[in-house]
C-alpha cells in the first residue's frame, strides 16, 4: 500500500542549544538531550524520502505560547540571551517558603521558574525552544487545516514538563499544550503523552479543563522523576476533574504489556471522551536500552503501538518529547509514525472535523 509522505517540521537553529551536562541524583553527569537525537531522527527520516518530507517552519508562534505560557517566563527566556556566549547558566538559588516575587530580568532569579537541576540557559536557548514550538505549531496547522491527518514536530528541545510559569525536565516551552492549545478550535482534544516520564508541565496546563482530556503512561514517580507528580490519584479539578488520567507502570514493561495497557486501559477512555483530534506526546525513552527510561520496549513494538492509535481515526499531531538512545532513536520514531500511518488507513476516517457551528 502506498501512502502520502508524513510532514515532518525541524529548524536548523534549534541545534544552537547544546546543554552539556545535568545535576541529577548528587551527580554531574552528561547532558542526554543532545543534538544528536535530532541529527538521528533526521537521518532515519531523511532515508525515506517516499514516506517523509522535511519542512522548516517559518516564524515563531510568540502571540500563541503567550496565551499558555506567563510573560515572566518568556522575559527570563530572553533574559537568558543576554548571557556571555561561553556561560550556561544552572539556576541555583531555590526560594521555597517565603518567596512572593521572582523577577525575571535578573538571570540570578531564574530558580524563581525552574524546579530542577537539569535544565540550564544559555545565550541560545531562547532561539532554540521557540523554534521547537515552532515545528508544533506548523505541525498542528497542517491539521487544523484538514490537509493531513497525521503531521510530526521534531520538537528538540522537548516540552512535556514544562508548566505555565515553571521549567525544568529539558522543557522550556510546552510544545505538545502548545498544539492542543490550537487544536481546541476544533472541538475536544486528547493529549496522550507516552513519554518514560509523566508529563507534568503539560498535566499542570490543563488540570481545571474539561475539554482537554489529558492521558500519561509513565514510570512510577515514586521511584522515577519527576517525582512529584504523576500518582494516580491526580485526577483533574473543579471542571476539569476526572479529565486527567495518570498510568504509572512498573519498571521493565515489554511491547506486549504495553499494547494491553493501551488497549485496556487507554483506548476505551479516549473513544468514551469522543474527541476531535489526538496530540501525541511522543517520548521515546520506553525504548529497551534507553538510558534514562527502564521500560522495555522494542523497535518493532512502536508499529502496533502506533496501528492501535492511527485506529482511532483522529487527526493526530506527533510531537516529539524524550529519548535517549540515540544509536535507535530514528528508527524507534519512524516505525511509531509509520504505524500510526497504518492504523489511521486502516479505519474510516471522516473528511473534515464535524462543523462546531451546527452543534
Ligand atoms: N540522568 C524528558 O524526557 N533527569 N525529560 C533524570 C537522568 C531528568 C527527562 C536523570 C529527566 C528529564 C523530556
Ligand atoms: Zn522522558
Amino acid at each position: 500500500m502506498t501512502h502520502n509522505p508524513i510532514h515532518v517540521f525541524f529548524h536548523e537553529d534549534q541545534l544552537h542549544h547544546k546543554p552539556r551536562y545535568e545535576w541529577a541524583f548528587g551527580k554531574k553527569l552528561p547532558h542526554p538531550e543532545t543534538t544528536t537525537r535530532a541529527d538521528n531522527i533526521l537521518r532515519a527520516i531523511r532515508s525515506d524520502v517516499s514516506g517523509f518530507q522535511v519542512h522548516a517552519p517559518v516564524d515563531f508562534p510568540l502571540g500563541y505560547l503567550r496565551e499558555i505560557h506567563s510573560s515572566k517566563l518568556i522575559t527570563l527566556y530572553r533574559t537568558a540571551r543576554k548571557l556571555a556566549p561561553d556561560v550556561t547558566y544552572y539556576p541555583s538559588v531555590f526560594p521555597k517558603r517565603n518567596h512572593t516575587f521572582g523577577d525575571p530580568n535578573k538571570i540570578e532569579h531564574s530558580g524563581y521558574f525552574c524546579f530542577d537541576s537539569g535544565t540550564p540557559l544559555n545565550h541560545t536557548t531562547y532561539n532554540a525552544a521557540a523554534w521547537s514550538a515552532a515545528c508544533a505549531e506548523a505541525a498542528t496547522r497542517l491539521i487544523l487545516d484538514g490537509k493531513e491527518k497525521l503531521s510530526y514536530a521534531l520538537c528538540r528541545p522537548p516540552g512535556h514538563h514544562a508548566a505555565r510559569d515553571l521549567f525544568g525536565g529539558y522543557c522550556y516551552f510546552n510544545n505538545a499544550g502548545l498544539a492542543a492549545h490550537l487544536l481546541g478550535a476544533r472541538g475536544k482534544v486528547v493529549i496522550l503523552d507516552i513519554d518514560f516520564h509523566h508529563g507534568n508541565g503539560t498535566q499542570s496546563l490543563y488540570y481545571r479543563d474539561p475539554n482537554v482530556l489529558f492521558i500519561s503512561i509513565h514510570g512510577d514517580p515514586s521511584v522515577f522523576y519527576p517525582f512529584y507528580w504523576g500518582f494516580e490519584n491526580e485526577k483533574g479539578q473543579g471542571e476539569g476533574e476526572g479529565f486527567n488520567l495518570n498510568i504509572p507502570i512498573p519498571s521493565g514493561c515489554d511491547g506486549q504489556e504495553y499494547l494491553r495497557i493501551l488497549r485496556e486501559r487507554v483506548i476505551p477512555v479516549i473513544q468514551a471522551f469522543q474527541p476531535a483530534a489526538l496530540v501525541l506526546s511522543a517520548g521515546l525513552d520506553t525504548y529497551r536500552e534507553d538510558p534514562i527510561g527502564k521500560f522495555c520496549i522494542d523497535t518493532p513494538d512502536y508499529h502496533p503501538i502506533g496501528v492501535e492509535l492511527g485506529r482511532l481515526g483522529l487527526p493526530t499531531v506527533a510531537i516529539q518529547e524524550g529519548g535517549y538512545c540515540t544509536k535507535m532513536l530514528g528508527a524507534n520514531v519512524t516505525t511509531l509514525l509509520r504505524g500510526l500511518r497504518d492504523g489511521q488507513t486502516s479505519v474510516f476516517f471522516p473528511s473534515t472535523f464535524p462543523d462546531l457551528s451546527k452543534s
